[in-house]
């Protein structure tokens, strides 16, 4: 998979992208990811990349022509599946699209800032339109990072057999149960007995059991979905 993330500030996105398990999935292969400079594409004499709001009122849009430069030179260089907006008035992510963009070839990610970026771009070039939740960002590039850490784990190869994605919260709907590791005693609070009985069946039907109470308890919107 190739990822392209457009952005005024790329520095914002070097770390994410660095360490772990995003860093390995890019040297085995599995993903490509592309950081470009909206900035390299303005072509006015002080670089800008915003401009008043037409009607007035705070707050700079970004403007259209760096934008569609850099777009435009991507989709001539190949196809994308999507080419994503990042904004607080977009769909809001869930595990599903996740799962279902993991299946892509291509994916730009557009970061929006100030105000946003001029409607027409919206209009003419993006695909889809997503928000990570009901708060307000500086800008799209900490969403993006969320988005592309949440994409990539699920391509296969990405995680080995013990992390695979496939057990975690949400994935089947239910939150994960509580996980212990040594000591079996801290300060009076105990490892339960059944995780250290070996009794896999008997573990097995505990962890279910603990995950649906916690999904009742914390999320019980997901059961009702
Ligand atoms: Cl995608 N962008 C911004 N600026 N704020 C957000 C967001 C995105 N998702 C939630 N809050």
């Amino acid at each position: 998979m190739r990822i392209d993330i457009l952005t005024i500030l790329p520095k914002l996105l070097e770390s994410p992208f660095s360490i772990s398990i995003m860093q390995r999935a890019q040297e085995k292969g599995h993903v490509e990811i592309c950081i470009h400079n909206i900035r390299d594409y303005a072509t006015n004499k002080h670089k800008n990349v915003d401009d008043y709001q037409y009607g007035g009122g705070a707050g700079m849009v970004m403007s259209i022509e760096p934008i569609a430069s850099l777009i435009e030179k991507l989709c001539e260089e190949r196809t994308y599946d999507e080419i994503i907006y990042m904004t607080p008035d977009g769909e809001v992510l869930a595990q599903n699209h996740c799962n279902d963009l993991s299946l892509s070839t291509n994916i730009m990610i557009l970061c929006g800032h100030y105000k946003g970026v001029d409607e027409r771009i919206r209009e003419k070039y993006i695909t889809r339109e997503i928000s990570i939740g009901s708060y307000v960002l500086s800008g799209g590039e900490l969403a993006a990072a969320v988005l592309v850490d949440a994409i990539v784990r699920l391509i296969p190869g990405v995680l080995n057999d013990e992390t695979s994605a496939l057990t975690d919260s949400f994935q089947d709907k239910l939150l994960s149960p509580p996980v212990y590791t040594r000591p079996p005693e801290f300060k009076g609070l105990k490892v339960p007995d059944v995780l250290l009985s070996g009794n896999t069946k008997e573990i097995e039907s505990w962890r279910e059991e603990k995950a649906l109470e916690r999904t009742k308890e914390r999320r019980p919107d997901l059961l009702e979905e």
